[in-house]
């Protein structure tokens, strides 16, 4: 069978180690990593959080130090900033870089630090759960460097944030405001909310994506011209976004500016939801109350199956905020509830045998699809319209192991394994060819085989 693993394997297993750890050597800055050399040259805020769980293995120090110098670029009003800029490398590499973004103005009222320069939307809560497996790495360094206690109250913040400015709909969901923030940028998902939004004038910006991918792998101009129109109108709101925890600012010039583009993501919430979990770990480790979190978790799970899970296609779906409609997409972010704890048992099957059927066909195509084999959107080369990539496979594969579904979750990670070494780590890849797309070294493949090598 094409996936299936190998017990002889431990000599590709070496190698393929080694390989990744190269990769994330050479990706590291001095203080946190970057996704790629040429394409990402910034730190991602849930790459970051994907890093982090493969640096883990290789240095448990440098795992704690890229999650802290993210955090230290947190605003006050508990983002975690996407992107948070290097002042060494050149304005001219990416697009939208520090000019079109100005966090330390546009974004004063909102708390954006003064000293570093950041984008002012968010990528997913990853960043809990990634504290707390690089704390079990190796809790003596951890307990050394005080690890725990000093990333859990910036991590409580940025919970907070999420669940009371983010939570747009009133029903207990964080909503992303920008197709960038679910971190799946042009998923299929967003064609219909994304109508709304006007797009940036033709010639009024200029890609830097394009020197380093192919225009085949990545977003349309017209995608693109939406992001930027979608992030401008953002900035120029003061990026404030008057959900339950915005009320009483009383800010009369900005209020009842509501987003064109409003989402609740069952990725996104799904990661939310974990990392819950992870901070009532920590809280326990630390010796303190666990039970906040683990209520907030409990509160999330039920928001997530009563607003996102469609019974009729036995997936999760977005819902846009802007009609109330649940989106008829079906795609790799409706799968990510597998990863949370406690998800009833047979919204959990039901997830199984989407995954084992027509739609991601596990076992039979390459990973999991980003997007449905079978939906008229589909396009395998496409970043997030049908390719397979190495961080939500990984989600998945937890997942199934953690629902005791051994058999598939062990294919699955053969199936990383492989199409990791054979693309040289590439940043997607096609689900019925196996062959690579984007940008290879990419850092959160590397890290992630390498979590599935220890
Ligand atoms: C972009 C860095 C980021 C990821 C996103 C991915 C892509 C940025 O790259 O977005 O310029 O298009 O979609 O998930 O964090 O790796």
């Amino acid at each position: 069978a094409l996936l299936a693993p190998d017990p002889t394997d431990t000599d590709r297993d070496r190698r393929l180690r080694a390989a990744a750890m190269r990769v994330l050597l050479a990706n590291w800055t001095g203080s946190g990593t970057v996704p790629s050399r040429s394409l990402y040259p910034h730190q991602w805020s849930w790459d970051s959080a994907f890093i982090a769980i493969g640096l883990r293995h290789l240095s448990p120090r440098r795992a704690q130090r890229e999650l802290e110098s993210l955090l230290g670029a947190q605003w006050l009003d508990g983002r975690v900033p996407h992107i948070v800029f290097n002042p060494a490398v050149p304005s001219h590499a990416y697009f939208p870089g520090p000019g079109f973004w100005r966090s330390s103005t546009a974004g004063r009222r909102a708390g954006a630090p003064a000293g570093v320069q950041t984008s002012g939307i968010v990528q997913p809560p990853v960043h809990a759960l990634a504290a707390w497996l690089v704390h079990r790495a190796d809790p003596g360094e951890s307990r050394r460097r005080g690890f725990l206690a000093r990333v859990l109250p910036a991590l409580e913040a940025w919970h907070r944030y999420l669940e009371t400015h983010r939570d747009l709909g009133g029903q207990g969901l964080a909503a992303v405001v920008h197709p960038w923030e679910p971190g799946l940028d042009n998923s299929p998902c967003w064609d219909r909310p994304l109508l709304r939004v006007t797009p940036a004038p033709a010639g009024s910006f200029r890609r830097a994506d394009l020197v380093h991918a192919s225009a085949a792998d990545r977003p349309t101009d017209l995608d693109y011209a939406r992001y930027v129109g979608l992030a401008a109108a953002y900035r120029d709101r003061g990026y404030q976004d008057h959900g339950r925890g915005d009320h009483g600012h009383g800010d009369a010039g900005v209020s009842g500016a509501r987003p064109s583009f409003a989402v609740e993501d069952p990725g996104f919430n799904a990661l939310l939801i974990a990392s819950e979990h992870a901070l009532a770990d920590i809280a326990e480790a630390l010796g303190a109350d666990a039970s906040a979190p683990r209520r907030r978790a409990r509160r999330l799970t039920d928001a997530l199956v009563r607003r996102l899970w469609d019974r009729e296609r036995g997936v999760f779906a977005a819902r846009d905020l802007g009609d109330g409609a649940l989106l008829p997409v079906t795609a790799v972010n409706g799968l990510l509830p597998l990863i949370v704890p406690g998800l009833p048992a047979d919204v959990a099957g039901a997830l199984g045998a989407t995954l084992a059927g027509e739609h991601f066909r596990l076992g039979e195509v390459h990973m999991v699809p980003s997007y449905d084999l079978t939906g008229p959107q589909f396009d395998a080369g496409r970043y997030w319209r049908g390719p397979s990539w190495f961080n939500t496979a990984w989600l998945i594969h937890r997942g199934l192991r953690a629902t005791g579904a051994t058999e598939p979750a062990d294919r699955l990670r053969a199936g990383i394994l492989h199409d990791a070494g054979a693309t040289g780590f590439a940043e997607y890849v096609d689900p019925y060819t196996g062959e690579g797309h984007g940008i290879r070294d990419f850092s959160w493949t590397a890290a992630l085989t390498l979590d599935l090598l220890t």
